[in-house]
């Protein structure tokens, strides 16, 4: 791996995507904890309003926090450690690993930054990793605006449908996928299977721990804490 060539296509286009990083055998392993876990807990958390304005269906999972030790072993992944520090520099740190679920012919989501622009130095870094194949057939592949995280905000929603050129990642089982937190990306809907990625977030030195706790959508800001919308944008 040329993590210094990798860190400097990140900087440039806002995401990096790597395939056949993780064995089979790990994935499959990740991928049965996230069934069994979602066999009895496919209940939305976020509220039906939220869920409406903002057109995901995603539902979250924090398998670290629920003891489950071999969602470590990704995080502990040395050359994970080493392209995150060419990327973020000396003290970044991890906030959390969170399995993101969709249920079969859900939207998707739309849209969005997972923070917003104000300073650049502070942002999130999305690790997603895949322990599925996600393609056309799927559904719930990412389309990201290359470059767009050095843009600002996402255009508003009354600025119609193209806001540049769409790139459509389709991530194959064992891949990562780097995520600038400022970057323009959207999910496509789900078709023919459940959809789950599971993200090993972190942050640059000095980020505040709730950095991703206002989304930019097109059609709004939204704070999660209190459940608010801060601004409407359409
Ligand atoms: O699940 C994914 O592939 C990407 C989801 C996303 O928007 C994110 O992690 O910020
Ligand atoms: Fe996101």
């Amino acid at each position: 791996m040329n993590f210094d060539q990798l860190s400097k296509k990140f900087n440039k286009n806002g995401y990096v995507y790597i395939e056949n990083l993780f064995s089979e055998s790990l994935m499959d392993a990740y991928h049965e904890k996230i069934l069994n876990h979602f066999a009895s807990n496919s209940k939305h958390i976020h509220d039906e309003s939220f869920l409406d304005k903002s057109d995901t269906d995603v539902i979250p999972w924090f398998p670290q926090l629920d003891g489950e030790k071999i969602f470590s072993i990704v995080e502990d992944d040395i050359r994970l450690k080493n392209l995150t520090e060419n990327i973020l520099g000396k003290g970044w740190r991890s906030l959390y690993s969170m399995v993101m679920f969709s249920s079969r012919s859900s939207n998707g989501q739309a849209w969005h930054q997972d923070c917003t622009s104000e300073d650049k130095c502070f942002f999130n870094l999305n690790r997603l990793i895949y322990t599925m194949d996600i393609n056309a057939s799927t559904g719930g592949e990412i389309v990201v605006i290359a470059s767009s995280h050095k843009r600002g905000m996402i255009p508003p929603s009354a600025l119609g449908k193209n806001i540049g050129d769409e790139i459509v990642i389709s991530p194959k089982k064992g891949s990562l996928l780097l995520l600038h937190g400022n970057i323009w990306h959207k999910v496509l809907p789900i078709n023919n299977n459940i959809r789950a990625s599971t993200n090993y977030r972190c942050v640059p030195k000095n980020t505040p721990d709730d950095i991703t706790d206002i989304c930019v959508y097109r059609n709004m800001l939204y704070r999660f804490s209190d459940k608010r919308v801060l601004v409407n944008r359409d």
